[in-house]
């Protein structure tokens, strides 16, 4: 059986979740069910940064201990998630035990380490510069072209600062790394990404400070207690962690079924953090002779209405908003899901507006696949007692392969009008062969119209079910489905042929996407 290993970055809980974090989510949860879909065995992987000085400080402003922000916070997305229909198989927070401890086996094993060169892979070093404790980074001349010496990114100013800091030799890793894009032990996407990564190793890699001393809220380094692993050894190595990497006998068993052995390792990330994913956890799991991921793919980022989104200019967009102004459970979340993956190319940057949500709502879901669900259902218990009329075959065109290459290149916006083509495919037709009149004259023609149109939304449905689980469950109760979605699905993407039961009875029931008024 094919093993998929799939993450989201690990969300700092210094934030509540919003639009852009749950957009990783979603994504990962779409492409988790679809390969389940496809029989093979998944995991997923979400979880919580819960480190470093930020933290720090908003725990002395609120007057409560580190620990009771990251709970609180932590729990804010572990609910999201949940309330957002992700199966997750498990959420890594870096404040567990278990965390910790493979922390600090990859430790051991990089304190020893050669670089390629055959230097020592981690060092110590005096470092003095410029800092920004809202970054929790040294911050270069370049960065800080203003007077003032202020962060750009937090406009406070920066101070001079000097510490001595393990640091990890990247600049040893540049040939190793050309060699590793070479014969694809590891690829970025999309290309456009790789190209920047490329750029960034052409312009020389800096060696990148592993530890801090100034901060308490971490995991202390276990021969320098005085120390803390700085954010990026800390952080990236949930991604093993999680699966058991410290652990033995049985608890490692994950960790050699989905790093080990040859499983397919996708990280899904934002744009922002691809240096950190594409060069220093290659590196430093090369350091430490374990396996890369197979694959980082890097999503762009969500502007709201054409603006930044940002707490200070009020815009964050909170998913559970949407998901009440679209009906709340089930069918709010899976527009939102729907929205969010089918508005913008994955890969390139978005603008998230309430106008285009709306009009893709009014007629994708209501107007195109709303309606060819209630006039087929009607039709057939109109005319055939609600059975599914026998079958007779027709051509399903180059939709699904286009879906199926589509998701393998996660071009989520792509494969929904792949599964959309069905949809539209059944309103064309059954607007041509208008099955309301000729089944006063020719009714075996007409239920040939219905037999095709039930076996279009049925397709449809498998297809549109890992972006919208629930609105997609419910058309197949009124399908008259006794077999679950997920066991049907299963086989018709084995087989390529959907089945109805026989004697299958339709049960047309509520709309399943109520159009929305245009204000
Ligand atoms: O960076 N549009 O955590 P973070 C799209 N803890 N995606 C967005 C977004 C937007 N406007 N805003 C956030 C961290 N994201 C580190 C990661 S991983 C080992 C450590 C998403 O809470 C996107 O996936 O700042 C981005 O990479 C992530 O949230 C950053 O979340």
């Amino acid at each position: 059986m094919k093993t998929f290993y799939i993450t989201t970055p690990i969300y700092y809980v210094n934030d509540v979740p919003h639009i852009g974090h749950a957009y990783t989510t979603i994504a990962a949860d779409v492409l988790a069910r679809w390969k389940r879909l496809c029989g093979e065995e998944v995991f997923f992987l979400t979880g919580t940064d819960e480190h470093g000085q930020n933290i720090e400080r908003i725990a002395r402003e609120k007057g409560v201990s580190e620990q009771v922000i990251c709970d609180t916070n932590s729990l804010r997305f572990r609910e999201l998630w949940k309330n957002l229909s992700i199966e997750n198989d498990d959420f890594i927070r870096t404040t567990e035990e278990r965390h910790a401890a493979g922390v600090r086996v990859l430790w051991d094993r990089l304190k020893t380490a050669k670089t390629p060169a055959g230097n020592p892979a981690v060092f110590k070093k005096k470092y003095a510069g410029l800092y920004c404790p809202r970054c929790e980074a040294f911050k270069t001349e370049d960065e800080l072209n203003q007077p003032g010496n202020l962060c750009p990114d937090h406009g406070l100013p920066c101070e001079m600062t000097e510490e001595e800091n393990y640091f990890f030799r990247l600049s040893d890793y540049a040939d190793w790394f050309r060699g590793v894009m070479a014969n694809k032990e590891m690829t970025i996407s999309p290309e456009s990404r790789r190209n920047e990564v490329m750029g960034v190793v052409q312009q020389g890699l800096q060696d990148f400070s592993i530890s801090r001393a100034r901060v308490k809220w971490g995991i202390p380094i276990p021969d320098d207690p005085e120390h803390v692993f700085y954010v990026w050894v800390d952080a990236l190595s949930n991604y093993i962690t999680a699966l058991g990497f410290a652990a033995t006998g049985e608890k490692r068993a994950l960790y050699e079924r989905f790093w080990e052995k040859g499983a397919d390792r996708l990280h899904l990330i934002g744009k922002e953090i691809i240096r950190f994913h594409c060069l220093y956890w290659p590196a430093m799991l090369q350091a430490a002779g374990l396996p890369l991921p197979t694959r980082v793919f890097a999503h762009g980022w969500w502007t709201v209405e054409g603006e930044k989104m940002s707490k200070t200019r009020g815009n964050v967009v909170d998913p559970r908003a949407i998901v009440e102004e679209y009906g709340g459970p089930g069918i709010g979340v899976d527009v939102l899901r729907y929205f969010v993956l089918r508005e913008v190319p994955f890969g390139n940057d978005g603008d998230f507006s309430r106008k285009a949500l709306l009009n893709r709502y009014n007629a994708e879901l209501a107007n195109a696949l709303g309606n060819l669900l209630n006039r087929t259902l009607q039709l057939l218990e109109k005319n055939n007692e609600g059975k599914i009329p026998p079958p007779s075959p027709f051509s399903g065109g180059t939709a699904l392969e286009n879906y199926q290459d589509a998701m393998e290149r996660l071009a989520f916006g792509e494969a929904l009008e792949s599964a959309l083509w069905y949809v539209n495919e059944g309103n064309l037709m059954m607007d041509r062969e208008a099955p309301w009149k000729t089944v006063k004259t020719d009714r075996e023609a007409a239920l040939r119209t219905l037999f095709k149109s039930v076996t279009l939304l049925k397709t449809a449905a498998i297809l549109l079910s890992p972006f919208m689980p629930a609105v997609m469950g419910e058309l197949w109760k009124q399908l008259g489905e006794r077999e679950s979605l997920e066991t049907a699905g299963s086989r018709f993407l084995r087989e390529g042929v959907v089945q109805f039961a026989p004697g299958q009875t339709v049960q047309k029931g509520a709309p399943l996407f109520p159009r929305k008024e245009v204000k």
